[in-house]
């Protein structure tokens, strides 16, 4: 069993007020106490970014990676341990622009991790410099005459590539966003859960605001097993129509489940064939 109380880090959270960041961290912490996530069942790894200042707030076994490396560092805890439930909080910048060679590769492989996309359509940490996200025009503070390049979608990035659940949520959405989370760690595959995470500080478009006015839930009527109606709704986007709840959900065989020498035991608890204390050595 988690506790909220067993969660808590000595650690002062240093997000601007206001922050999209702050429903995300909620959300999750209400996710491990339901779910009971804690140091024996669950790692988290992060990238570089305020997302990734995550894993300061809340005590479980954490990694933070090098910047746009959080998913390969996950892939391998994954591969250590396949019993874990591993996370990666990763920022639109972190996941997109440095890491979007592992994000692509971990879609295709169908790597059994889930990953939290802090999307804010900008570099925060760096003080708000334009992302992979944010839109053409843009004036930011590294294109002051206007974004020339067009956005990346990252659902459709995921879908194309070979990822298995699709989700999207806004970050002032706390029960849906904890119930997506939970959805996309049940799912077993490659799990993106893109969030709409206002930075208040350096974005003045998507605001809370913004997203409050134009996000609507996708309805029972929409197949999220169809990968053609997936790819069409990664294309809506604008005024009164960025849709929202699972994109896509299907079942395929993981990475893990197709590895013959994991299939009994995790490899951490598999005994070494070979002595490596003298290679070991070298190293000391
Ligand atoms: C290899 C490397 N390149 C660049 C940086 C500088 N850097 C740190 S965070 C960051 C961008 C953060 O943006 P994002 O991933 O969207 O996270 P946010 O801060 O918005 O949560 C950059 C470019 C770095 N630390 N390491
Ligand atoms: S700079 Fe933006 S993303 Fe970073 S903590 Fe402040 S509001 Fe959040």
């Amino acid at each position: 069993m988690t506790l909220k109380k067993d969660l808590k880090t000595p650690i002062d959270i240093n997000w601007c007020p206001g922050c999209g960041n702050f429903g995300i961290w909620k959300a999750f912490s209400d996710a491990a106490v339901e779910k009971g996530w804690d140091n024996t069942n669950t790692v988290l790894a992060a990238g570089i970014g305020c997302h990734g200042h995550i894993v300061n707030f809340i005590k479980l076994t954490s990694f933070e990676g090098l910047h746009g490396r959080a998913i390969p560092l996950a892939c391998g805890i994954k591969m250590a341990n396949s019993r874990l439930n591993v996370f990666v909080f990763t920022g639109d910048g972190d996941c997109l622009a440095e890491g979007g060679n592992h994000f692509i590769n971990g879609a295709r492989r169908n790597h059994d991790i889930t990953i939290i996309l802090h999307d804010n359509a900008i570099y925060g940490l760096t003080t708000g410099q334009a992302s992979p996200r944010s839109p053409k025009n843009k004036k930011t503070k590294s294109t002051p005459d206007g974004n020339h390049d067009e956005p990346i979608d990252p659902l459709r990035l995921a879908l194309s590539a070979g990822a298995t659940f699709l989700g999207r949520v806004y970050a002032g959405q706390p029960k849906e966003l904890k119930e997506m989370m939970i959805a996309a760690n049940e799912h077993k595959g490659f799990s993106v859960v893109q969030i709409l995470q206002p930075c208040v500080t350096f974005d003045k478009l998507y605001t809370h605001q913004y997203f409050r006015e134009n996000i609507y839930q996708l309805g029972n009527d929409y197949d999220f097993t169809s990968r053609e109606a997936a790819f069409a709704k990664t294309f809506e986007w604008g005024e009164k129509k960025i849709p929202v709840g699972i994109f896509y959900k299907v079942d395929e065989p993981t990475n893990e489940s197709q590895i013959s020498q994991i299939q009994q035991k995790p490899l951490i608890k598999l005994p070494l064939k070979r002595n490596l204390s003298k290679l070991l050595a070298k190293y000391k």
